[in-house]
């Protein structure tokens, strides 16, 4: 593939957004920019969009080719494409385009700009990859991310993806349900959750460095009775392919019913807890995302509506629906809300 050696247009304009003193107190800069933990919503993007870009001002940027040219040749390309699982379709939508998923991401770890992700994984090399297994567990284990995917059967599901920012994508994962990583985890019975933790490569992921004021690396958690329901899945493919690094490679979280930052990418440690731990955008702007955060159209962010939702690639907006209409599998975890 032939790569592009490109200086980015944004480059330097941080400084245009960026006040003193931004480290001294990252939380409160993110609420005084008004930026909020997602950057912005559709429709509020705003001049400081290019705040949130990567600057990049020391390293020029290899640049892959085209947002499908971001799967790395190591994925092995084992069960593609995998069996469709059609048990779990919420009412239909249009399929979105792949280009459209792949070329417009939230991946804080490259950029908090979801057009440029894809541009900034250059450098990413997701394989090999291991995720250990600690906290209360029978016994702390260290699981190889190619040795998990070649040993678990893999089955295709389309789901919906709603992002707490109003965008949308309907897209076809390949992967397993977490349910059944959990179980090769053998967590003790007074687990109550489980923490994701995330990947904090620096020199391959330049949102780390450029973002200082984040609590890296990025971090997640659920419920176990979430974590092990059926709809809760582990994808290492989509669109029949092994994951394009923007996506989340070499294995991310998909929790359709939730808001899509509660679906980390790039998991390298699992942690069982016996109470709530903590996650990263709750602990950022803890009155605009919550821990649950379940796709909740009565629900509205403090700062716009959840009613609608727009698909990407799309101009046509759809009504949200609660759980992002998978409430008939997850509806009896959530009696307060359903
Ligand atoms: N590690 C990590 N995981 C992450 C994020 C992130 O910034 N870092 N963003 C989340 C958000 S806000 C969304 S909407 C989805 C986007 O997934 P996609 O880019 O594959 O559509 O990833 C989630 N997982
Ligand atoms: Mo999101």
């Amino acid at each position: 593939m032939a790569n592009l050696i490109l200086q980015p247009d944004w480059q330097g304009r941080v400084h245009d957004c960026t006040p003193e003193g931004v480290y001294a107190n990252r939380r409160a800069f993110i609420r005084q920019m008004g930026l909020g933990a997602l950057g912005m919503a559709a429709g509020l993007t705003t001049a400081c969009e290019h705040h949130a870009v990567d600057p990049l001002t020391t390293d020029a940027v290899v640049i892959p080719a085209d947002p499908l040219s971001t799967i790395s040749p190591d994925a092995p390309r084992v069960g593609l494409p995998a069996p469709r699982n059609d048990t779990y379709a919420a009412a239909p939508r249009p399929r979105t385009d792949r280009l459209a998923a792949a070329s417009y991401n939230n991946f804080y770890e490259f950029t908090a700009a979801p057009r440029h992700v894809w541009k900034l994984t250059g450098r990413y090399r997701p394989f090999p990859w291991t995720i250990s297994v600690e906290g209360l567990v029978q016994r702390p284990l260290t699981l190889d991310v190619e040795q998990l995917i070649r040993s678990m059967s893999l089955e295709e599901r389309i789901y919906r993806l709603r992002c707490v920012e109003t965008w949308s994508m309907v897209v076809p994962w390949t992967g397993f349900p977490l349910a059944s990583l959990l179980a090769r985890c053998n967590p003790l019975s007074r687990a109550t959750h489980v923490q994701f933790i995330c990947a904090d490569r620096a020199d391959e992921m330049p949102g780390i460095e450029s973002q200082p004021w984040y609590a890296w690396p990025y971090y997640e958690a659920l419920r176990l009775d979430e974590a092990t329901n059926e709809l809760a899945f582990i994808a290492t493919g989509i669109y029949g392919e092994p994951l394009p690094a923007q996506h989340g490679a070499p294995l991310r979280v998909v929790l359709p019913w939730k808001y899509g930052f509660k679906g980390p990418k790039a998991v390298t440690r699992l942690v069982f807890t016996d109470s709530q731990p903590r996650t990263f955008w709750n602990d950022e702007v803890p009155e605009e995302y919550g821990f649950v955060a379940n796709v909740n159209p009565g629900v509205p962010h403090p700062r716009w509506s959840q009613e609608l939702d727009r698909p990407l690639g799309e101009e046509t907006t759809y009504p949200t629906q609660l759980f992002n209409g998978y409430a008939q599998w997850v509806g009896a975890l959530y009696p307060d809300e359903a």
